[in-house]
């Protein structure tokens, strides 16, 4: 029962580097996306969160919001039938009508599938924890680790976490409730992402002894 995160990264270098558009650049990764998805199913992942977009992304220039927008509903547009589909994030920053067919996606996707795909919208780690604050506040005596888990934008821990495009960072994209999952980052522009690639970062990942804060076994 794998949980993994992926963080695609790196589309605006990749269409860069071709000479193309960053629609080309984030159709490229779509593709790859769905690749994606089949290799991490054949590795036995079963649930499989992708970062959309951190909150600070929505401060870009208008079009190339519109460019990641379109990008990943396309992906769910092409994969919920064949999976669980669900997202969740600052859904507030989210224009309506992309968060529409996100909804009716998760509506008609196969709720029965072994396999959750999750999308993270506009994650930011400190305005998860305001909303939550902000929602219970005044209402409950005491903040629980129960009520976090259940509001929090990844509602599950996740083992392996996959950042693509270079940077060592996080960028606000670290879920809230998975203290021990394990890192990997990976220099490869996301779009250019080989089978191989993923089978080394899984190899790495899944090689690491995980202690959870104990004594090694
Ligand atoms: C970033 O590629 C990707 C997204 C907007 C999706 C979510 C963000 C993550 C960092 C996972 P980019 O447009 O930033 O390309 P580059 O890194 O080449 O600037
Ligand atoms: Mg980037």
């Amino acid at each position: 029962m794998t949980k993994m995160m992926l963080l695609p990264d790196g589309m605006r270098r990749w269409s860069q580097a071709r000479g193309v558009c960053l629609d080309d650049g984030y159709t490229a990764m779509a593709d790859k996306l769905i690749e994606f998805i089949g290799w991490a199913r054949e590795e036995g992942i079963t649930a499989l969160y992708i970062t959309t977009s951190s909150a600070a992304n929505f401060n870009r220039p208008e079009p190339a919001v519109t460019t990641f927008l379109v990008a990943f509903n396309d992906v769910a547009r092409r994969y919920h039938g064949n999976c669980n589909f669900d997202f969740s994030g600052l859904l507030d920053l989210v224009p309506e009508r992309y968060l529409t067919e996100l909804e009716e996606l998760r509506e008609k996707s196969d709720k029965e599938s072994e396999f959750t795909l999750h999308y993270i919208l506009g994650m930011s780690l400190s305005r998860e924890v305001i909303g939550i604050f902000n929602k219970f506040n005044g209402k409950i005596t005491a903040l629980t680790e129960e009520i976090l888990a259940s509001n929090a934008y990844v509602p599950e821990q996740v083992d392996f976490i996959i950042r693509t495009g270079g940077a060592i960072r996080m960028s606000s994209f670290f879920p809230l409730m998975s203290p021990y999952a394990e890192l990997y980052f990976s220099p490869v522009l996301f779009p250019d992402m080989t089978r191989a690639d993923f089978d080394t970062a899984l190899q790495i990942l899944r090689r690491r002894e995980r202690r959870f804060g104990g004594y090694p076994a």
